[in-house]
């Protein structure tokens, strides 16, 4: 429920946002770029323009990996208190049921919005129903929600175009080193997560129309440890079958390149296994540049400054777009390939740069 604040807190808040922050707007929550940090100094119009602090209620998946470390604190900067807001961050962990009750305690608390990152994307239509009754706009970010459109807006990623991405990787960097035979071990993310279902479909569109073999496809639920039990597993009962790994996240892939390790299996550029990663975190790029992973195609976590510009556009009575796509870089250890052409998710051929990962860019990323 909006809280109003008395006048002299409010000047004294504006005084210290507009110093802190220069009091620059968000920007436009658009297709941004990867590192784009839209709104970053977004000052005191993140405040309610009658003095109100704007309650968030903000259901997070959990804090299973580097990229939800990310998300989180990119969504408790943009809607911190010096901003005007009182955020009600609650931590999932992972579970769906636990999930839906956090949405019924916000509507119950009477917040001004609801964000959330759903774990699955299905089961959402009832509550969502709840919210609109209860005449609180529901944001999404990230991950996305298929069984309901009962919310004002998305910002996420196009997970399917990111599977399809790093199996057109494969395709021209094995061509590029005469490897004709692919044998393939897949761990995936959380089961039912638009994330796992979207790298898992495109990435297999690819190895189906190569007639490639993917000898198995478990869930590593986008963990270090997940990663790396799959991978031992992996590792015993297809000992000497596999030459290519693909983790749908790096601390996936960092469990998994312990359990190889271990296995006495070598990954990484020009050694038996091709090893593929998605997020594209700080950690990731830096094994990447030491070619220990072949590839890691990014997911940008960063959309607090999206998701608070929205609700700034709403408190303006102004529309806003339904869908906010990211725009993410695709990396590679190798400078053997500049680019990728494939047919993306919308039917689209694009041809998209590799970017061979430097100091530079490891030290930019999340
Ligand atoms: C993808 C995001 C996934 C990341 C994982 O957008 O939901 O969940 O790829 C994270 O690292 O755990």
């Amino acid at each position: 429920m909006k809280k109003r604040i008395v006048a002299g807190m409010l000047t004294a808040l504006m005084a210290v946002s507009m110093v802190g922050c220069g009091g620059a707007s968000s920007d436009t929550a658009d297709s941004g770029n990867a590192g784009s940090d839209a709104g970053a100094d977004a000052g005191t119009e993140e405040a309610a323009a009658d003095g109100d602090v704007i309650t968030v209620g903000f259901a997070q998946v959990g804090h299973e990996s580097d990229w939800r470390t990310a998300s989180t604190k990119s969504v408790q900067d943009a809607f911190s208190a010096d901003k005007g807001y009182d955020l009600q961050f609650v931590d999932c962990d992972n579970d769906s049921a636990a999930q839906i009750e956090a949405v019924r305690q916000f509507i119950q608390d009477d917040v001004d919005y609801i964000v959330i990152d759903p774990i699955v994307s299905t089961g959402w239509d009832t509550v969502l129903t709840e919210c609109e009754d209860a005449g609180i706009p529901v944001i999404v970010i990230d991950r996305t929600i298929d069984d309901s459109d009962k919310y004002v807006s998305w910002v996420g990623s196009e997970f399917m175009n990111e599977g399809l991405a790093a199996g057109t990787w494969l395709k021209d960097y094995a061509e590029a080193k005469g490897i004709s035979d692919l044998n393939i071990l897949v761990i995936e993310g959380s089961n039912g997560s638009s994330a796992q279902i979207g790298r898992t479909d495109g990435f297999k569109k690819i190895a189906d129309a190569e007639g490639w073999t993917i000898l198995d496809s478990q869930d590593g639920n986008f963990t270090q440890d997940g990663g790396q039990q799959v991978m031992e597993s992996y590792c015993k009962s297809y000992e000497g079958q596999f030459n290519v790994v693909v983790c749908q996240n790096d601390n996936e892939a960092f469990g998994a390149m312990d359990a190889m390790t271990a296995a006495g299996v070598s990954y990484g550029v020009d050694k038996d296994v091709i090893l593929i990663s998605f997020d594209a975190c700080k950690s990731g790029l830096e094994f990447v540049q030491s070619g220990d992973i072949n590839a890691d195609f990014m997911c940008y976590p960063l959309q607090g400054e999206y998701c608070a510009d929205i609700v700034q556009k709403l408190e303006a009575g102004e529309t806003v777009e339904k869908q906010t796509f990211m725009t993410e870089p695709w990396y590679v250890a190798e400078d053997i390939l500049p680019s990728i052409t494939y047919t993306n998710n919308a039917g689209e051929e694009v041809t998209e740069e590799l970017v061979v990962v430097t100091d530079a860019a490891s030290q930019a990323s999340y």
